[in-house]
């Protein structure tokens, strides 16, 4: 059979590599791209192709394949399936607007959706979109060639979700994949897409022109933080590959010539042995790329950071979150501030070039005081480089249900929007102050950066500055003082937008 692979884009976290930061001279047909690849269709493509299909690849940040394009190629090639692929809620519009096109032209062709935001709501998503015929729930591995083999069948598809004489059907579950190391390895080379190592900015913030790509050795995560949708997505487990299997992948992109591979595991962080074996094998090998991972700080694994500094890990992320205990276990996060800073100054101890902090504000019951505390704890911490994001709620984490308990959210109209909590909160303090609050913390943050620790703030930017333009760097550090114009803002609960409410009530909310 012939399959499409479509990984839908939110355009706010890829763009075109400027032309005058692209050295290379030699045009061999591939576009240049700053984002990430897309690892989900990228995995299935071989493992379909195992099964005997053909499969053609899309991936709409490529000019030549937006919607139009896609779907004059199916109209020409009439492919027996076409599978789409997204990550977020923040996508799902796009995937909408592609299907809708595509049914158009060629309205015989089975559309199925997969990926996290589908698996969390594949009746709804089937209820509100006609042009999607099927949701596959979960891991794409197994289910898509079962889906492709039951066409005329697709009651025998465990973990498909699909419609049967005007009824919506979910089938059983399907089980986790339980050995991960049976498939063969991702495709990253069918895309005529170079993915360029940037942050996912607004600003073109190269990290370096090295051939780069993702990469998965683990799947899910067995803690449970009330913003998280991983441990429905992963039920809970974390299973991982063998590190054989992981190291035969980075010994192929290796003689592939990738130099930079950034690990998406939820948490890569998990089992010491692994990670020791991992290291071990990426020095006897003399695999040549630097890579890069994130973790929790409470792992059992920071013993491992020697070994990881020798086997080239060079960018390191902990989920931080907050600098009070108070929000932390709010979050559910189950660590302390002492082990933040321990996992931070070992990292840094042992030479991993950039360690990442990546905090949240504007947390349920976080007042003023608890967001500036966040701001000096993150000063006092020997981070490179920090994110301070709002607070947000999408389906499927404990946080969603919380607000359906409270009468914030109603699960039925709501299920396809996300949330920034000051919005929707009223023991969260209000978005205008928040922002405030960031802007002086970011201040403050900075100041003591700069004079605190001039010469590794120097470093930092001579790290950026060497892909990048010196105004690029420039609007880069003026970024956190900016908003973000993102295409698809977050929403309003229906209940709010009935009563004509632009912010919570807060009267009679007391936080602390
Ligand atoms: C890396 C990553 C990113 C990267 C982008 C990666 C990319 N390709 O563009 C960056 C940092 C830019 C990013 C940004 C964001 N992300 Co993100 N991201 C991830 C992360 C950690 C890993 C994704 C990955 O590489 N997975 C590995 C591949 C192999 O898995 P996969 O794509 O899911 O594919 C598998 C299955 O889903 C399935 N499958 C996939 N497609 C299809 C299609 C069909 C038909 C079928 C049957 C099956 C199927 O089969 C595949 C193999 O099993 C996930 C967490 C996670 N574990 O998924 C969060 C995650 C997807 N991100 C999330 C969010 C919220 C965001 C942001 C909105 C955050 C923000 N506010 O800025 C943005 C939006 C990005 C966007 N939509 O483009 C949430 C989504 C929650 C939700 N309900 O929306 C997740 C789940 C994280 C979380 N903690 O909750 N992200
Ligand atoms: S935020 Fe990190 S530690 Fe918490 S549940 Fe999600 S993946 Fe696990």
């Amino acid at each position: 059979m012939k399959v499409f692979l479509v990984y839908v884009r939110d355009e706010n976290f890829c763009r075109l590599l400027p032309k005058e930061l692209d050295r290379s001279r030699s045009d061999n047909g591939r576009i240049k791209v700053m984002g990430f690849p897309p690892l989900g269709i990228q995995t299935l493509a071989p493992v379909l192709r195992r099964h005997g299909h053909r499969v053609r690849m899309f991936d709409t940040c490529h000019p030549q394949m937006q919607a139009e394009h896609v779907a004059q190629a199916a109209e020409e090639e009439r492919p027996d399936v076409i599978a789409l692929s997204c990550l977020s809620t923040t996508t799902y519009p796009a995937v909408k607007n592609l299907a809708r096109r595509l049914k158009l032209g060629a309205p015989q062709i089975p559309i199925i959706m997969g990926g996290a935001f589908a698996t969390m709501n594949a009746d709804r998503i089937l209820a509100d979109c006609p042009d999607i015929d099927c949701v596959g729930v979960g891991e794409g591995e197994e289910l898509l060639p079962d889906y492709l083999n039951n066409l005329a069948d697709p009651g025998s598809v465990a973990g498909l979700v699909w419609r049967h004489a005007g009824e919506i059907v979910g089938n059983d579950l399907r089980p986790l994949i339980r050995d991960l190391n049976q498939f063969p390895y991702p495709d990253r080379t069918s895309l005529p897409i170079d993915y360029i190592e940037s942050l996912p900015l607004d600003v073109p913030a190269v990290l370096s022109l090295d051939k780069f790509c993702t990469m998965q050795t683990s799947r899910g995560c067995p803690y449970s933080c009330i913003y998280c949708d991983i441990p429905s997505l992963s039920r809970g487990k974390w299973r991982y590959r063998s590190s054989e299997h992981v190291l035969g992948e980075m010994q192929q992109l290796n003689d592939l010539g990738y130099r930079s591979i950034y690990l998406t595991d939820d948490h890569f962080l998990l089992n010491r042995k692994r990670i020791s074996e991992v290291c071990r094998g990426i020095i006897n090998r003399r695999l040549q790329f630097q890579w890069g991972c994130e973790g929790r700080v409470d792992a059992v694994a920071v013993d491992q950071l020697p070994i990881m500094k020798k086997a080239n890990c060079t960018f390191l992320a902990f989920g931080v979150e907050a600098g009070t205990q108070k929000v932390l276990d709010r979050l559910n996060k189950k660590q302390t501030l002492k082990q933040v800073e321990h996992a931070v100054s070992e990292a840094k101890r042992h030479g991993i070039k950039r360690v990442h902090g990546f905090f949240v504000i504007s947390s349920p019951g976080e007042t003023e005081e608890d967001i500036l505390a966040s701001f000096r704890f993150a000063a006092r911490l020997k981070l490179d480089t920090f994110g301070f994001n709002r607070l947000c709620a999408y389906r499927g984490t404990p946080l969603w249900q919380e607000y359906i308990d409270r009468g914030i959210i109603d699960d039925a109209r709501d299920w396809h929007k996300w949330f920034k909590c000051s919005d929707v909160d009223p023991t969260v303090l209000p978005s205008a102050r928040v922002n405030r609050l960031r802007m002086k913390g970011y201040a403050l943050l900075f100041a003591r950066r700069l004079f605190g620790r001039p010469l590794s703030t120097y470093n930092l930017l001579r790290l950026f500055g060497r892909h990048m333009k010196k105004s690029d760097l420039l609007k880069l550090l003026w970024s956190p003082f900016q908003r973000r114009t993102l295409s698809r803002k977050p929403d309003l609960p229906a209940r709010m937008i009935e009563l004509g409410l632009e912010e919570p009530e807060r009267r009679a909310v007391c936080i602390t």
